[in-house]
């Protein structure tokens, strides 16, 4: 899709840049009415959102004049130039670099559809390692349905991805705007949350277990079934890090975009409804998978005969995949009822907790994996893939707060025992209510990665991958763990941190470039030069036939949550 470009304020090479260490995030408009303007046939989505709405509110321009940053704009690669601008310092220390890109067709949500949704999955894709984080501007009608369908979509995702919207536009004198995209901005660019998010109302909810439960109120989203993962309020951004997902494979960021909307299905059972209604829909041509929504726990109106089990049962029998889950909007379908318990006898799939903008939108990605059959997408519909349901519920540990002094002895007993290459004792001290450790980072902002980037033993690093650690952040100078391997000469910590979707920061470039005139091998590992990720995949794969590798959690640089 073709972009337009925004203006203002000119680039000004004769100041200089900020010495405020700074996050790069890419703004992607796809339209709603964050961006509307009033005409005579109401609100319509309107161009140029950067220079109206952005570049005359000083929490969203410090005035500073950055440099511009390139943005890819095709498939063909082609980079483009946009102006950016900068927020003032937050509170953690950091600005916020970002630039807006706008889709050619500004869309009311209302018209999304899955071209919409792989065009936004495209659009990271192609950015991901230019940016540091991702804000994606949408209309709330369906915004739900596309944070659900990204999070299935980008697979091994490693850095925050963060979706928001208004319920008054921007140029609206009263508005919910402002705060929803600097709140977005801010947590984009200071907390590693390797997941799809929504943020709304100084709320931050996983994307695929929120919905929008209100048409006009600014508390527009809840996700009934998971607590928020974060929460803004006037102090601070306090994030839940004990309920952040994390990817546990050693596997770089790749997409999935076909999704097969036009083969599902979604009914709501209500009293009396009659077994040929069912039927009518399961025998739609090209009908593979049916969301169905049920009463309570999960049940059904057996029928005269159990009329209605038996239609479901007979279209399980031809392959259709029938996904159970409940009206209510809070609790998972489980079968304690006889009319449950039936369904799921006649192979209905229990889909838990699932919102029914998961429950639609995970069963349209399944259906279009390689090698998908009714079987295994039945059985990937009851597993977490993205968090987006509870299997089975377990009591969350909860690190009390202020703990500093405590914390930051744990951190410096598990720093030597990475120094030392002792993957027992890291264990030790990382197992269970210790997992917290993961996003901590010392007083030069460097995380456990940072350290095992450097440590003896490479299976510590590897370690850590495993448990979820982020590759993506920098420490207090801007270093990745990928930089400090790559600086120590490491080639095999360098190999598996690229393996798990490592990769250089821009702002490391030059230098990098400068170390591998000195060492040209490990650097050019590292990604510097020639070295495409291609050829440092296969050369990995030879060294590390299979594992799996996280890119994870943590915070940004060096702020706290
Ligand atoms: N109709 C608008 C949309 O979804 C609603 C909104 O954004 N508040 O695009």
């Amino acid at each position: 899709m073709a972009v337009t470009a925004t203006t203002i304020p000119e680039y000004d090479d004769q100041q200089p840049e900020s010495s405020i260490p700074e996050s790069q995030v890419l703004i992607i408009m796809t339209g709603g009415t964050i961006c509307m303007q009033r005409s005579p046939s109401g609100f319509i989505p309107a161009r140029g959102f950067q220079e109206s709405c952005l570049a005359r509110v000083p929490t969203f321009n410090d005035g500073s004049h950055p440099r511009p940053v390139d943005v890819v704009i095709n498939e063909a690669g082609d980079r483009k130039s946009y102006q950016s601008l900068r927020t003032p310092p937050s509170s953690y220390g950091r600005q916020v670099r970002y630039t807006v890109f706008e889709f050619e067709e500004l869309l009311d949500s209302s018209s999304i559809d899955a071209k919409g949704w792989a065009e936004i999955a495209r659009t990271i894709y192609r950015n991901y390692t230019l940016f540091d984080a991702f804000v994606v501007l949408h209309g709330t009608d369906s915004l739900a349905y596309t944070c659900s369908a990204l999070s299935f979509m980008l697979q091994n995702l490693g850095k925050p991805v963060i979706l928001t919207g208004s319920q008054a536009p921007m140029l609206e004198l009263q508005n919910d705007a402002a705060d929803n995209l600097l709140g977005s901005l801010v947590v984009a660019g200071h907390f590693m949350i390797p997941e799809v998010c929504l943020y709304f109302n100084y709320k931050l909810f996983r994307g695929n277990r929120a919905t929008k439960v209100a048409a006009s109120d600014f508390a527009a989203f809840d996700s009934p079934n998971a607590p928020p993962l974060a929460i803004t309020n006037s102090m601070r951004t306090h994030v839940a890090w004990d309920l952040v997902n994390r990817p546990t494979n050693i596997e770089h960021f790749s997409i999935q975009t076909n999704l097969d909307t036009t083969h599902v299905a979604c009914l709501r059972i209500f009293p009396g409804i009659k077994p040929e209604m069912l039927e009518a829909v399961l025998k739609l041509e090209g009908l593979k998978g049916l969301v169905l929504e049920t009463f309570g726990a999960g049940n059904a109106p057996g029928g005269q005969d159990n009329a209605m089990t038996k239609v479901l049962a007979d279209a399980i029998k031809r392959g259709i995949v029938i996904v159970n889950i409940t009206q209510c909007l809070t609790g998972s379908v489980s079968p304690v009822y006889a009319p449950g318990m039936s369904l799921t006898k006649a192979g209905v799939v229990a889909g838990l907790d699932m919102t029914t903008e998961a429950a639609l939108t995970k069963l349209s990605y399944l259906l279009a994996l390689p090698d998908a059959t009714p079987e295994s997408v039945a059985k990937n519909m009851s597993i977490s893939l993205r968090g987006e349901l509870t299997e089975t519920s377990h009591p969350v540990f909860r690190h009390p707060e202020g703990g500093l002094p405590e914390r930051a002895k744990i951190l410096t007993a598990l720093g030597y025992a990475i120094a030392q290459g002792d993957l027992e004792r890291v264990k030790d001290i990382l197992r269970g209510e210790h997992e917290w450790l993961l996003n901590e980072a010392d007083y030069s902002g460097n995380t456990p990665l940072h350290l095992a980037a450097t440590s003896p033993s490479i299976s510590i690093l590897r370690y850590f991958l495993l448990q979820g650690a982020s590759v993506h952040i920098r420490n207090r100078a801007g270093r990745t763990p990928l930089f400090l391997a790559a600086s120590a000469g490491l080639s095999d910590h360098v190999l598996l941190l690229r393996k798990s979707g490592a990769h250089l920061h821009s702002d490391e470039q030059a230098v990098a470039e400068l170390y591998a005139k000195q060492r040209p091998g490990v650097w050019g590992l590292a990604g510097v030069g020639s070295k495409a990720i291609k050829d440092v995949e296969e050369e990995g794969g030879k060294r590390y036939s299979n594992g799996s590798v996280g890119n994870g959690n943590g915070v940004v640089g060096s702020a706290s949550s």
